[in-house]
């Protein structure tokens, strides 16, 4: 039976990686940093399996990473702890680069210096955050419509494996600086190191300060205030004219309900958003290789913010979305990243990965899981969800 460590254990990747592993029979270790509060709701179908260990761990931490490469003697170590969040970056860099950079480092050491060095593989998460503004182009042709027309061809913007990186924040530079060590690991030291340079993957268990599910668990509570639950914004809005939205139908027998804006920054930002279950196959499949490479994960669409935010008010039944949405400056980034579309092929042809989830189902998908979650807490629209000094 293979043992896999995995840093991160508690976030988006970390639980459906979890998944994948203990039904590919796996011995998982998890490690989760401390916490006062439990943050094992995504792994919790796991917590009472035998095949599953939750252990406490920081990868700040140089010696705690070692001592659990050391007692644990895996196969496979994936590393998808990270601050992962590009706003909060640029608000909390030194903390993005001692975890997100230095916690990579720590893994890499901690392998390199194990007597299992040569026996033990490793994922690093990489980032399309690290090609920032940077993109490759192609001329590709068009359909026959487009031909009739008299147009055959049509420049296409891109990112691969060798288009050059020029990461935009303390986030992509950090995750920069570890992509660079990993490969620097692998040619230096022999190790076998992989990086996935992933692109945007979402899903029901989403992070929520992260656009997708913040708009899906903001249409979801909208729709049950409108249905009429009781929804209590007051303690956690200032509410204002200017954010303050009108659910027309107004909740039966509770009168009218003044409901706030969804408050947004950058719609135009356009994003390669794939789902997270099918990112953690091509985790895994890249430590199955008998060599060691990097990979592209993509899967080859882009995406505007405000095509994500169409298909899932639609889905509720709003066309006009526009009145529930607020743009506010605070959420706009001091550098943006404005277009992402990656070229998964070498993925496509070496690993025989491909996405199961296209972009439409992924939107309702998670609409349907924020709607059947029935929990009506309030989203709590943070200063993290975006960079608010910056304006
Ligand atoms: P999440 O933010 O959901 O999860 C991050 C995880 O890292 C959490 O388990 C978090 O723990 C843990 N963590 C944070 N700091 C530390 C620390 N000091 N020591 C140990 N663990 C820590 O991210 P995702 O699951 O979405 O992403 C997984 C990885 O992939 C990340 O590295 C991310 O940067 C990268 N990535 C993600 C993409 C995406 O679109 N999702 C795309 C490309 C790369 P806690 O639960 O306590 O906060
Ligand atoms: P991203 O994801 O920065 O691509 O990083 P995020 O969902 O935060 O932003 C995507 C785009 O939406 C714009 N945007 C907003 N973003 C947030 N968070 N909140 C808002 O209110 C908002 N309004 C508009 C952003 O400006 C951006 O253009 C994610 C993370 O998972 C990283 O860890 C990962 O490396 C990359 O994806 C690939």
């Amino acid at each position: 039976m293979k043992t896999a460590i995995i840093f991160g254990v508690t976030g988006q990747d970390g639980s459906y990686l979890t998944d994948l592993l203990i039904e590919k029979g796996y011995n998982v270790v998890g490690v989760a940093r401390r916490s006062s509060v439990d943050t094992t709701e995504r792994i919790g179908s796991q917590l009472q399996n035998n095949n599953f260990t939750l252990i406490e761990g920081d990868i700040t931490d140089a010696f705690c990473v070692s001592d659990i490469i050391n007692k644990h003697d895996p196969d496979e170590v994936y590393n998808l702890a990270a601050q992962s969040h590009v706003g909060t970056s640029f608000k909390q860099p030194t903390l993005t680069w001692d975890v997100t950079g230095g916690g990579c480092l720590n893994i890499l050491e901690a392998i390199r210096l194990s007597p299992r060095k040569s026996e033990i593989k490793f994922y690093q998460a990489s980032s399309s955050e690290m090609f920032g503004k940077n993109y490759s182009v192609r001329e590709v042709h068009m359909g026959v419509s487009e031909a009739l027309l008299g147009i055959d061809t049509e420049i296409q913007k891109f990112q691969d494996e060798d288009t050059p990186f020029i990461p935009q924040s303390p986030y992509a530079v950090a995750k920069l600086a570890a992509h660079h060590l990993a490969k620097i690991y692998r040619e230096s030291y022999e190790m076998f190191t992989c990086n996935g340079i992933l692109f945007n993957h979402e899903s029901e268990r989403r992070g929520e300060n992260f656009v997708t599910r913040k708009i899906t668990k903001y249409i979801a509570t909208l729709k049950a205030a409108m249905e009429g639950e009781r929804v209590d914004f007051s303690d956690v809005w200032e509410l204002d004219e200017e954010t303050l939205a009108w659910t027309p139908e107004g909740p039966q027998g509770h009168g009218e309900t003044l409901y706030p804006k969804l408050r947004l920054g950058n719609l135009e930002a356009k994003r390669d958003w794939g789902h997270a279950k099918d990112y953690v196959r091509a985790m895994w499949l890249m430590l199955q290789q008998d060599d060691p490479d990097d990979f592209v994960v993509a899967t080859g669409e882009a995406h505007s913010v405000k095509e994500f935010l169409e298909i899932a008010f639609r889905h509720v039944g709003v066309t006009d979305w526009s009145k529930y949405v607020f743009i506010d400056p605070e959420f706009f980034r001091p550098a943006e990243v404005d277009y992402l579309l990656g070229d998964a092929t070498k993925a496509y042809n070496s690993l025989e990965w491909k996405p199961e989830i296209r972009f439409e189902q992924l939107v309702t998908g998670m609409m349907d899981g924020d709607l059947n979650e029935k929990l009506f807490r309030p989203h709590l629209q943070t200063v993290s969800d975006g960079c608010p000094e910056e304006g």
